[in-house]
């Protein structure tokens, strides 16, 4: 029973009301989640529980205060007074301490949100209106951050878009070949090796000072929105434990790469994985008219360069994993990684097929909003 897995918990957290029902989601490949119930009188009070993954964030408390500094500074800017701000910014809900997060005793960490009811997350998005706000709701989200002071955030996963260490990293995990899995993949492996220049863009950039580093959320799939059901509006970005200092591409191309792909992120069938550029399209038009007043003409051109950065770095992420025995992230079968890195890399050939395109897209969309 899902109760049992949490009731040494949810009385450490200011929850409203008497508990009345808890359910676990299946979603997101790193921690666990549970939606909550609680009855106050005539109301009804949710909130989303979380026990986070300390093997991938192994200091939760600095995850933890970033994430409370972002949602206050979040709901300043979108405006403290607004009747609708609980929906559009996430609340972090104190224990009885008022500390941010919960520790069970058992080796488990634990933080909650307010949850917003009447939403929608999309796996899927199943239409161009739908991606059009997913791209507003991330332009947004940089927007609305844009005057957060990057230093003060903690660098929860260290490197985690340097897509040059990460190759790096998977040389490593090809050299150890831990689970006895690289004599079966040479097709595979020389895939990064040929694009390991490419991989490396981003961070050159970055380093050479070319690109401004900014707070970026870096993990913009479009189930990390909620949309209001009735409206179909975004409403907020969800999701923030990678917000760190990095880079606008990141954000711009981690949603395409998800968003806009015509297959879910670990279709087994790869002839069904490519790139819609209509959902690219309507992404960007969102993203842009939100950003076009702030990014500068460095970022603005080079949008479509985080989608293949972004793509091929994922894509090598999930193989490493497989290299390595899957210890990263949370699979449902034994093939599960070396799926996604296949799906990832078919997605990424069609990126590189439409390259040209999405580059004169993204210029038309500049050129419309007024962009740098
Ligand atoms: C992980 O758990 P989830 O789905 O929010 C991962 C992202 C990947 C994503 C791929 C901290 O995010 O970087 O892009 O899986 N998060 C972390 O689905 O590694
Ligand atoms: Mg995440």
């Amino acid at each position: 029973m899902v109760y049992n897995r949490i009731k040494h918990v949810s009385p450490h957290f200011r929850f409203q009301g008497r508990f009345a029902q808890a359910q676990e989601v299946h979603s997101g490949n790193v921690n666990n989640t549970f939606i909550l119930i609680y009855h106050q009188g005539s109301e009804t009070n949710s909130y989303t529980l979380q026990r986070i993954n300390t093997y991938v964030f192994k200091n939760p408390r600095s995850v933890m205060t970033n994430i409370a500094a972002v949602t206050d500074h979040l709901r300043k800017n979108i405006g403290a007074s607004r009747a609708d701000v609980s929906r559009m910014a996430l609340e972090v809900i104190r224990t009885d301490d008022g500390d941010v997060m919960y520790l069970d005793g058992e080796g488990g960490t634990w933080r909650a949100y307010s949850y917003i009811p009447d939403a929608l997350a999309l796996d899927m998005v199943e239409n161009l209106e739908q991606m059009a706000e997913v791209g507003h709701a991330f332009g947004r989200f940089q927007r609305h951050l844009a005057d957060f002071p990057a230093d003060k955030l903690f660098v929860t996963i260290p490197d985690f878009h340097h897509s040059t260490k990460r190759f790096y990293t998977f040389v490593r995990s090809v050299e150890e070949d831990r689970a006895g899995r690289v004599p079966a993949l040479e097709d595979e492996i020389e895939f990064f090796f040929e694009r390991r220049r490419m991989l490396g863009e981003i961070v050159r950039l970055l380093d050479r000072g070319e690109l401004p580093l900014r707070v970026t959320h870096n993990d913009t799939k479009s189930n990390n929105v909620l949309l209001d059901k009735k409206t179909g509006k975004a409403l907020c970005v969800i999701d923030l434990d990678t917000v760190m200092p990095g880079s606008a591409l990141y954000d711009y191309g981690d949603a395409v790469r998800f968003g806009a792909s015509n297959a879910p992120e670990d279709e087994p069938d790869v002839a069904r994985v490519s790139l819609n550029m209509d959902k690219a399209r309507a992404f960007t038009q969102g993203f842009v008219e939100e950003t076009a007043g702030f990014l500068t003409q460095a970022e603005l051109s080079r949008l479509p360069l985080g989608i293949k950065v972004i793509t091929a770095e994922l894509a090598m992420r999930f193989l490493t994993d497989y290299l390595d025995g899957d210890r990263y992230f949370k699979v449902d079968y034994p093939e599960h990684n070396l799926v996604r890195a296949r799906a990832q890399m078919a997605l990424l050939e069609d990126v590189e097929r439409k390259e040209e395109a999405l580059y004169r897209m993204v210029t038309e969309d500049v050129r419309r909003f007024g962009g740098a």
